[in-house]
Order: C-alpha cells, then sequence, then structure tokens
C-alpha cells in the first residue's frame, strides 16, 4: 500500500454544538459520564444540532502508512489517545489486524479555539476508511468522524453543514445555499497559544454545573431552524443574528457554572464591539467565538477587505485570515 494522503478544512459552527448527550437522553447527572469513544451510533453524541461553515484557508493533511504498530505525530510532536482509539474502532469494524504510522499537519493554529480536532478527524477518518479499504457514504463517514471529535463530523462537508443530534445517532449533512459563495468569514485571531480549558472540559463542567445550560437546550432548536431557513433562503441578515444569539448563549453558560471560567479576553471583546459598531454603520458583520478567545467574523464577500484591514489594525489583534467557503474533504 503506498501512502494515503488525506485533506480536510476546518469549520466553523455558526450554530454551536455544546454538550453532550447522557445515555439516557437527559443533561448528565452529578458524576454520570457522557458515553464516548464507542463508535459510530454510540459514542460522543452531541446533547444538540450545530449548523457550521467549512472554511478554505484552514485544514489539515494526513498521511497514513502501514507499519507493526500504531504511532501519531502530530507536528512532529507524539500525540494523542483519541486517535489510536480511532485507528482501533477501524480495526474492530473490518476485523483486519491492521496498523498505521499517521503523520498530521495543521494549516491552523493547533487546540486554539480554531477547530483543529474538526479537520483533523474528519481526514483521519476519510484516510483511515481507505486504509481498511471500505467504501462509507459521507454520511458514515461523518458519524465515524463524529465519534472522534463531533466537529469533525462537519467537516466531511465543504460549504455549509447541519449536524443532525439524534437520540441515539448523529450526523452531519451538506446544505445548498447561495450564500455559501456570496460570504466570507474573517478569522480574527486576539491572543497567542493553545487555549486553556480544552472544549471537551468545558462541555462537560458545563453540563454538569451552569445553571445556564438548561436554558441553552431549550432555545437552541429554535435557534437551529430559523438558522437553517435563513441559510436555505439566502438571508445572510438573518443567519447572522441567529448566529450571534448561538455563540453568546454558548459562552453564557460558561459563566453560570460553580466554578465559572471565560474564553474572552479584553480583545476579543473590543473586536465584538467594532463589530456591532460597524453593523449600525450599514455593514453586513456578525460575530461568533469558539472556545477560545478569538472572533469569527461573517460578512458579505465585498466587504471583506475593507472590514479585514479594519479589524487587523486593532490593538491586540495578532492576525486576520479572510476565508470563504472550503471543499468537502478529500483523498490527494
Ligand atoms: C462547535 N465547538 O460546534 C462547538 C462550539 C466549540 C464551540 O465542537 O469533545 O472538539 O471532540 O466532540 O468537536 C469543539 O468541540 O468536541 C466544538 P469533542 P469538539 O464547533
Amino acid at each position: 500500500m503506498t501512502v494515503i494522503r488525506a485533506i480536510a478544512h476546518t469549520n466553523i459552527a455558526l450554530i454551536k454544538y455544546w454538550g453532550k448527550r447522557a445515555s439516557d437522553g437527559q443533561r448528565p447527572r452529578d458524576g454520570q459520564r457522557p458515553s464516548e469513544g464507542q463508535g459510530p451510533g454510540r459514542g460522543n453524541l452531541p446533547a444538540v444540532g450545530s449548523l457550521s461553515l467549512t472554511l478554505d484557508k484552514f485544514f489539515t493533511t494526513t498521511e497514513i502508512e502501514p507499519a507493526e504498530k500504531d504511532s501519531f505525530l502530530l507536528e512532529g510532536q507524539r500525540d494523542n489517545s483519541r486517535v489510536l482509539n480511532h485507528i482501533s474502532f477501524f480495526r474492530q469494524l473490518t476485523g483486519r489486524n491492521l496498523h498505521f504510522k499517521i503523520v498530521s499537519h495543521n494549516q491552523v493554529p493547533t487546540a486554539a479555539g480554531l477547530a483543529s480536532s474538526a479537520s483533523g478527524f474528519a481526514a483521519l477518518t476519510i484516510g483511515l476508511s481507505k486504509a481498511f479499504g471500505l467504501d462509507f457514504s459521507k454520511k458514515e463517514l461523518s458519524r465515524i468522524a463524529r465519534a472522534g471529535s463531533g466537529s469533525a463530523a462537519r467537516s466531511i462537508f465543504g460549504g455549509f453543514a447541519i449536524m443532525h443530534a439524534l437520540e441515539d445517532d448523529a450526523y452531519a449533512e451538506a446544505v445548498s445555499s447561495p450564500l455559501t459563495f456570496q460570504v466570507a468569514m474573517i478569522v480574527v485571531e486576539c491572543d497567542k497559544g493553545p487555549k486553556s480549558i480544552s472544549s471537551r472540559d468545558a462541555m462537560n463542567r458545563v453540563a454538569k454545573t451552569s445553571v445556564f445550560y438548561q436554558s441553552f437546550l431549550d432555545n437552541h432548536p429554535k435557534l437551529l431552524n430559523q438558522a437553517m431557513n435563513a441559510v436555505q433562503s439566502n438571508e445572510l441578515r438573518n443567519l447572522g443574528t441567529c448566529m450571534e444569539q448561538s455563540t453568546l448563549q454558548m459562552h453564557a453558560t460558561t459563566l453560570g457554572c460553580e466554578d465559572p471560567f471565560w474564553y474572552f479576553n479584553s480583545t476579543t471583546i473590543a473586536v465584538i464591539s467594532k463589530v456591532r459598531t460597524l453593523r449600525d454603520q450599514g455593514m453586513d458583520c456578525f460575530f461568533t467565538m469558539d472556545a477560545g478567545p478569538h472572533v469569527k467574523v461573517l460578512c458579505d464577500a465585498k466587504d471583506a477587505p475593507t472590514l479585514s484591514q479594519l479589524l487587523s489594525s486593532m490593538n491586540g489583534v495578532s492576525r486576520t485570515t479572510t476565508c470563504f467557503a472550503g471543499p468537502e474533504a478529500y483523498l490527494a
């Protein structure tokens, strides 16, 4: 077997996945661990659906070749039990006792709230699928990617993708929309270095102790539905409004924990304020944040050069990257 090379692009959730489904379909109770690592259909089920945009500029490249035993290097560093579990899952699925050397590179700051696990597990999933001689549908690939990392299910697809969170299953599918080719997303880096609390740890803390988590769950279906309608009917403003509500509701949950925490820093707040001011002045631009201090600004593609210039000159902003809709995951 020659080396298999898989590439997947990162995605940013416009409507956020935040928290995992407990085995009984309720939020986890004290002391109850969410199910994880059990493979498609069962492991790592999100508590809510989500809607995302895959980006062109940030991606993971993963090379897979046969070996005596499994190994995984990310940017030259030995890593990570979740990846090794993913290989084991494919062995169990196929009954084939194959082992691989896997080497990944991120064209995205690793673990900085810019969704490197999404592109990482999507690339790994399509690469391993090929390595084990499987021919899965995209829906099935997205299910398997999800077991590795929830957001990875959406990176199997290009453009907009919706993640369906069912009672005992979850997978993503593509959403076609004229907006795919009309929007840009400016990634505004507001800090350097890795995030302080991983999203997995954060979600678990929120689900167990946040007084605001149930409100987040209760309001989520309506928001997802409105955002889907906006994407399908080509309404950037409605989409942007739902997107901002979703991110603020997600971040509010961290403030409601017994041991509160937050991902914002002063630059994050300044950038959000600037986006709101520009909107008041007539520009269609909308913010979102994930499990890190960076801000992603959704806008009309024609406004991206002006907006990027305005945001990159702000104090504390280390870099801006203007992204457009990216492709589905593929073998190169
Ligand atoms: C999202 N995030 O929808 C949300 C919004 C971060 C904030 O999915 O535990 O790395 O591997 O399933 O996918 C990041 O969490 O979590 C994430 P796991 P993941 O994009």
